[in-house]
């Protein structure tokens, strides 16, 4: 039930009304793990915990930052990544940890973020100020997406869990394939070298931003197409991911075609992200900034349908475990009849990539130019990356 509208910004408030200060206790040794990183020789980030594995003794802290979109879940010991996440994360189901659910109780389904991944498990440790959250290996502990509500990510967790066992941390944004290995280990042996790591995370680095140069270089360049009919298909992609680089952009960033031609846009390459191709850019940018809080009291499964926010503003429901934060309808699913008629033509591939095969999957994207276009072309985004921009001139 749609009540009323916010912008993203109006939720900022949210978490900070919810995290309360703190002082924090001493720990054996305090590591710092970078989850992702922007880098510079393209618009790209390195999709990787820095470092990738680490050997800590119980009692130590792993303090996780980033500037970016990312979690840090720690699984429970013993729990298969890929499994795990198959059977808890998978987003467009309604599995626990799932980062974007359907609404069941809308026909058809909408969707809402999941609570579970962008809150943190508990609200009054790990965050900054606070003292750091405790690990012991039996549940799930999540940092949640703060940069959505409380600003980048700052947050610390002491592993508590036996010597001798291991565990995954996981980002519940970007698939299974973002992952970080956790072994603790004896009290006698050796943990990790501070400076060793430092060393590691420089060469992986300097790796992925030659990666990412070269990916970037190589798409940027593309201009192919095969023949159908009396017509061209020509190839784009959103976005493009390598082993441990995601390509924020649209490539080719500008396509010349004729009128009757289709651009074939490939979501195939993404094993951490998912994008939209949508046309127009004005009308995605709209789109991609409304979110709609509604407090649901009996849950999904219950006879009672959304309500109205109890308040105008955050945290919006009396009780905030009732609070479901709605995607704008539009958002996930494909728009339009899969031919641009005008610059007012709304058309979208809906959500596709690494994460969605409940979703719209990797599948290709066709799109048809039925219409001739100004100089400067149809503009189109991701509604997920507003800054990933794309022209198709049409003569
Ligand atoms: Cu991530």
């Amino acid at each position: 039930m749609k009540t009323r509208t916010i912008v993203m910004v109006g939720l900022l408030a949210l978490m900070a009304t919810l995290v309360l200060p703190a002082t924090g206790a001493g720990a054996l040794t305090t590591y710092d793990v970078e989850v992702g990183k922007f880098l510079t020789s393209a618009p790209a980030e390195s999709m990787r915990f820095f470092p990738g594995t680490i050997d800590v003794h119980k009692g130590d802290t792993l303090h996780f930052t980033t500037e970016s979109f990312h979690t840090a879940t720690l699984l429970p010991v013993g729990q298969g990544v890929v499994d795990w996440y198959d059977a808890n994360a998978t987003p467009g189901t309604s599995q626990p940890y799932g980062l974007i659910q359907p609404d069941t109780e809308d026909t058809p389904n909408t969707y809402k973020f999941g609570n579970l991944a962008i809150f943190p498990t508990s609200s009054t440790c790990g965050g900054s100020g606070q003292p750091a959250c405790s690990y012991d290996g039996t549940t799930v502990v999540n940092s949640g997406v703060s940069v959505l509500f409380d600003g980048p990510m700052d947050w610390s967790v002491t592993v508590d869990a036996a010597p001798g066992s291991s565990f995954w941390v996981v980002c519940l944004i970007h698939s299974a394939n973002m992952r970080m290995k956790v072994n603790v280990v004896a009290n006698t042996a050796p943990a990790s070298d501070p400076a060793a790591l430092d060393t590691a995370n420089a060469q992986a680095l300097a790796q992925d931003t030659a990666s990412a140069a070269a990916l970037n270089a190589k798409y940027s360049a593309k201009q192919t197409w095969h023949t159908k009919g009396a017509h061209r298909v020509w190839d784009a992609w959103a976005g493009v991911d390598n082993r441990h680089v995601a390509l924020y952009g649209m490539y080719p960033r500008t396509l010349h075609i004729a009128k009757g031609d289709t651009v074939q846009w490939h979501f195939d390459s993404l094993t951490f992200e998912d994008h939209t191709v949508t046309f127009p850019s004005d009308k995605a940018v709209k789109i991609a900034n409304v979110f709609d809080p509604a407090c649901d009291p009996d849950g999904d499964t219950g006879p009672l349908p959304d309500g109205p926010p109890d308040t105008m503003d955050p945290p919006f429901c009396t009780d905030p475990t009732q609070l479901e934060i709605h995607f704008s309808p539009n958002f996930v699913p494909k728009l339009g009849n899969g031919t641009v008629t005008g610059q007012r033509d709304l058309e979208s591939s809906g959500v596709r990539g690494a994460n969605s095969s409940e979703l719209g999957g990797d599948a290709n994207y066709n799109l048809k130019f039925g219409a001739a276009s100004s100089g400067t072309g149809f503009k189109y985004i991701c509604m997920i990356h507003t800054f990933m921009r794309g022209r198709v001139v049409v003569r």
